[in-house]
């Protein structure tokens, strides 16, 4: 047995809240939407009862148009901020008012295929919660009908600090209704997080859409943040190839034939997105019109989702190779040496686990075994060599953020479990 795999489960031991996982103690002592899903994943290696319950819990925030929040505050603790007296939602559980990557139905479709006799009655209510989900992004999220789904808040994109929204970000004012008095740079090191100056902005729009009481349609009109995301849309689009099939194993084909319109038109959408010169796809900013050019690794997430044109698949390992040479870990949030690269800071370099699993998923889909290997193994290598940490610096290699942290431990028993006896999920 790998002691690697042990200390991941024990992570997960830590970290369990009553059926819901934290992403690490402290830092962030909630449930958080994203990483619940990659969580889920992890469990369905070794324990489907406890990945459903992580999924279920995660759905006792969803609220009734549908959107499941990006955190869901089950018990009250103070070690945050935001907490629920910022947000200011109404929902029956305290939960925050904004989403966070829709990876919950790929969880599901992962789970249902390992769950055995239980699988279809526990499946199926999360597979309606999950349509609703999928239904909100495309009414509240692409009310024109682009294909492409938009955020209205940094933290919806789960890389909160990224450069990818530094030039829509600066045109958020800085002023709050709410102070900003915040608690994770008590956890971690502040050279390692956003900027006081980002946390303003980000506070700034929390006021301003609960200003809007939280209504989709009010704070589309209103938002001074805005970006049509191409991870986020490509996440979705993954997302909803799996509800696809489960539609279809369900013999739901109404619910089949819908979800394939959303996947047909996001599918074209992300295509028209393709920048031949950057060798990347690229974000759209809804408030200038303009596109994100920023280099991040958002422009290399479609890979997930789509089955490209060689040509294309060629030119994004080409450029995702160009950016990882020299560096310890890969893969890089940000490009290496362009003004925005911080390789300690949060999203504005260094590489993260949960990334390159699914920049992995992609590679392999499209044609690059060979790339997704290397990048397998050099995520591995940093988790064995530094701990179960939020992220990882490329250049040192040395584990940064918060320690201990659950997306890291089931990103590990995912990218190893060809060599785990645990493995049964393909
Ligand atoms: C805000 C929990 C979350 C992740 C995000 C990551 C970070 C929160 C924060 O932590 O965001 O949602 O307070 O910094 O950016 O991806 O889901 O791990």
């Amino acid at each position: 047995m790998n002691v690697h795999i042990d200390q991941a489960k024990q992570i997960l031991v830590a970290n369990d809240r009553g059926g819901y996982t934290v992403p690490t103690d402290r830092l962030y002592p909630f449930q958080w939407n994203w990483d619940s899903a990659f969580v889920a994943m992890g469990f369905a290696l070794y324990d489907t009862d406890r990945a459903y319950r992580e999924l279920e819990r995660l759905v006792e925030g969803q609220w009734a148009d549908g959107m499941i929040p990006h955190i869901v505050f089950h018990q009250p603790s103070d070690t945050y901020f935001p907490g629920p007296s910022v947000w200011r939602t109404k929902h029956a559980v305290p939960t925050s008012g904004i989403t966070q990557p829709p990876v919950f139905a790929i969880a599901l479709r992962k789970l249902h295929e390992v769950a055995g006799r239980q699988a279809e009655a526990r499946t199926l209510p999360l597979y309606e919660a999950a349509l609703k989900w999928h239904r909100w992004w495309y009414r509240a999220r692409d009310p024109e009908g682009s294909g492409l789904v938009a955020l209205l808040h940094p933290w919806e994109s789960g890389s909160d600090n990224s450069p990818a929204w530094d030039i829509a970000l600066a045109r958020v004012p800085t002023t709050t209704d709410t102070p900003v008095v915040r608690k994770d740079t008590g956890h971690v090191n502040a050279e390692m997080r956003p900027r006081d100056e980002d946390y303003k902005r980000f506070i700034h729009l929390v006021d301003a859409y609960a200003a809007c009481g939280w209504d989709p349609a009010k704070q589309w009109k209103k938002a001074p943040f805005k970006i049509a995301e191409i991870q986020t849309t490509a996440i979705l689009l993954k997302a909803g190839e799996d509800l696809e099939h489960l539609a279809g194993l369900f013999g739901r084909t109404e619910d089949a034939a819908e979800i394939a319109g959303f996947n047909d038109r996001t599918r074209k959408a992300i295509l028209s997105q393709w920048r031949p010169k950057l060798s990347r796809f690229v974000s759209r900013d809804l408030i200038s019109g303009d596109d994100v050019e920023a280099a991040t690794q958002a422009g290399f997430i479609p890979l997930l989702s789509l089955d490209l044109d060689a040509g294309i698949a060629d030119a994004l390992v080409t450029e995702m190779k160009a950016w990882s040479k020299g560096l310890k870990v890969a893969f890089p949030t940000t490009k290496p040496g362009i003004a925005a690269w911080e390789p300690k800071r949060y999203w504005r370099g260094p590489a993260w686990a949960i990334i390159n699993w699914l920049l992995i998923d992609g590679l392999k889909r499209n044609g690059h075994p060979d790339a997704a290997e290397e990048l397998r193994k050099s995520t591995i290598t940093a988790i064995e060599t530094e701990g179960f940490a939020e992220y990882f610096d490329p250049v040192t290699g040395e584990g940064c953020g918060g320690l201990g942290f659950s997306w890291t431990a089931a990103a590990y028993m995912w990218l190893t479990k060809a060599a785990s006896t645990a493995a049964r999920v393909q």
